[in-house]
């Protein structure tokens, strides 16, 4: 008899806890979708910064290889993560799309190495 009450008894923690982790866990994941959330409304560009990105062109002559064009590109996004590079080798020219303003952009390709000039 007594063995019957603690396997009763045993069995009932077993389904309480299995709730009580159940819960906590459903609480975990309901607490990282909202934090998610949040980041995502945080993260979200405003129209503001959107319409303040500009186009920018650069001819870069002593760009010559893909090592010159990635290194143009990581200056850029150093400067302005956001930053769309469009770099086309061939053609010496450097595309961008950014919030930084020309002479920022500018600077940045110099300081990696290169000399940009506006079209
Ligand atoms: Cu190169």
């Amino acid at each position: 008899m007594i063995a019957g009450v603690d396997v009763f008894l045993l069995f009932s923690r077993l389904i309480l806890s299995t709730i009580f982790i159940g819960w906590f866990y459903q609480l975990a994941l309901d607490l990282a979708a909202m934090g998610r959330f949040i980041v995502e409304i945080l993260n979200q560009p405003t129209n503001q910064s959107k319409r303040g990105r500009k186009m920018i062109e650069f001819n870069v002559q002593d760009m010559t290889c893909g090592h010159c064009a990635s290194r143009i590109s990581k200056a850029i996004n150093g400067i302005d993560s956001s930053a769309k590079v469009d770099v086309r080798i061939e053609g010496r020219s450097v595309l961008i799309e950014s919030k930084a303003s020309p002479d920022e952009l500018a600077q940045a390709i110099r300081d990696a190495g290169y000399t940009p000039v506006a079209p």
